[in-house]
């Protein structure tokens, strides 16, 4: 019997059981590293995990009732793994900032003279919604062939509207025409375009229009906003968040990447899901933040793409108990990037993360950091979105630089 995709409502009795492997449950509180099953078992019915255990403990009534036997070859099984955090949507490139970067140019300074975001947004504009759909659809394809099951994609370059809307609906047509989960994020906030230039609050005003209306057409699952001394100020993201709150949609803030405006101790104000790049978080925004239950998401490719030397303070979010997650913030500027493996790696090489620390990172606390309790981690009752490896540790995952050890993702139940 095959438990099919189209059919799945058919098939929602049907059990189907993957044995022969080790798993890393990444399961909160779990009582061994990463969670870690010894010969494990998991049984899916539908789309959703049934039973996630040692194969010795596995009852026999539900034994028998597995009509779908999979032989996972000895391999390692985790979560499917979770980008909280991309831009994955734009058009065209900045290879030309990097050689300027180079010449030694800064981020900022690029941005101040009207390269940067804005450049992007230039491109953006002119592409058509199915270029956009190419040209991110193949760094989605990247992303999902290292285990990727759910990727957030923000909006930001379009600072439009009509553009902000078309880069909306092309993140969700990826999420329709993909095996993958896609949560959209609106960040009008991003930066300032050419047309509203020296006019920031003018901007912002626009940004509260469009909220409403892409909210309406179903765009948005949460917002975001850039608190920066190169982007928006805390009380400019207040306006935003407040809009947002209005709505009943949840927040997140680009936070003290560049320096420390306090944008944390804002975002947690208005209860954010999480505040990311924090290079330069301080003491206050830290327990603001652990207060708020806001996950931190470091961003390690931005941090090294821009060769910044001011680390996230790890001993701080890990003294006061906030949850870390790792993304790729996948953009053109500051961290192209389509691999979530190689952010495992610099975690740990760049911040000092365990590759544990760095696995929980790109599994359970980035669904937190998106607000689902349905995955992140093996256990009955969440989504069946897991990913088989050729490791036999999941330290391996974190270690190893340019490798791919994955050998097959199953989504929804469903093998890919
Ligand atoms: N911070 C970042 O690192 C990206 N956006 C942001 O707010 C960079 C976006 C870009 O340079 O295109
Ligand atoms: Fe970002």
């Amino acid at each position: 019997m095959r438990c099919g995709w189209s059919g799945a409502h058919e098939h929602a009795r049907c059990h189907q059981i993957w044995t022969h492997c080790r798993a890393a449950t990444l399961a909160a509180g779990a009582t061994t590293p990463y969670g870690l099953i010894e010969d494990a078992a998991l049984v899916v019915q539908g789309d959703t995990l049934a039973w996630v255990g040692a194969r010795a403990d596995l009852p026999a009534n539900l034994r028998q009732r597995c009509t779908a036997e999979h032989d996972a070859g000895g391999a390692l099984v985790t979560p499917g793994l979770i980008d909280c955090h991309t831009h994955l949507v734009y058009g065209g490139n900045r290879a030309h900032e990097f050689e300027l970067r180079l010449q030694g140019a800064s981020y900022e300074e690029i941005a101040q003279s009207g390269g940067g975001i804005v450049s992007t947004v230039q491109a953006t504009r002119a592409a058509s919604a199915g270029e956009l759909q190419a040209a991110s659809g193949q760094r989605l394809q990247r992303l999902m062939g290292e285990g990727v099951t759910t990727i957030e994609i923000k909006s930001g370059y379009g600072l439009s509207l009509e553009h902000e809307r078309k880069c909306l609906q092309v993140a969700r047509s990826l999420g329709a025409t993909h095996a993958v989960d896609v949560r959209t994020t609106f960040l009008g906030a991003h930066a300032v375009p050419p047309e509203f230039a020296g006019q920031t609050d003018a901007y912002v005003d626009a940004v509260l229009q469009m909220l409403p209306t892409l909210h309406a057409e179903g765009l948005v699952d949460a917002v975001d906003g850039f608190c920066e001394r190169i982007a928006f100020s805390p009380a400019q993201i207040e306006r935003v968040f407040a809009a947002a709150k209005g709505l009943g949609l949840p927040v997140k803030l680009h936070a003290e990447q560049l320096s420390d405006s306090g944008g944390a101790q804002l975002a947690a104000r208005f209860d954010a899901l999480s505040c990311d790049h924090l290079e330069w978080l301080s003491d206050a925004g830290a327990q603001a933040m652990a207060q708020a239950g806001t996950v931190a998401v470091l961003l390690p490719g931005a941090f090294y793409f821009l060769r910044e030397t001011k680390l996230p303070p790890i001993a701080l979010l890990r003294q006061h108990g906030v949850p870390m997650a790792i993304s790729t913030d996948s953009n053109p500027g500051s961290s192209p990037c389509t691999s979530l493996l190689l952010m495992l790696n610099m975690a740990c090489t760049l911040f000092r993360l365990t590759p544990e620390e760095a696995l929980a990172g790109v599994t359970r606390h980035a669904a937190k950091a998106l607000g689902l309790r349905d995955r992140g981690q093996l256990l009955a009752g969440l989504r069946a979105d897991f990913v088989l490896w050729n490791v036999q540790h999941p330290a391996e995952l974190a270690y190893a630089l340019g490798a791919n050890p994955h050998s097959q993702t199953i989504f929804q139940g469903q093998v890919l």
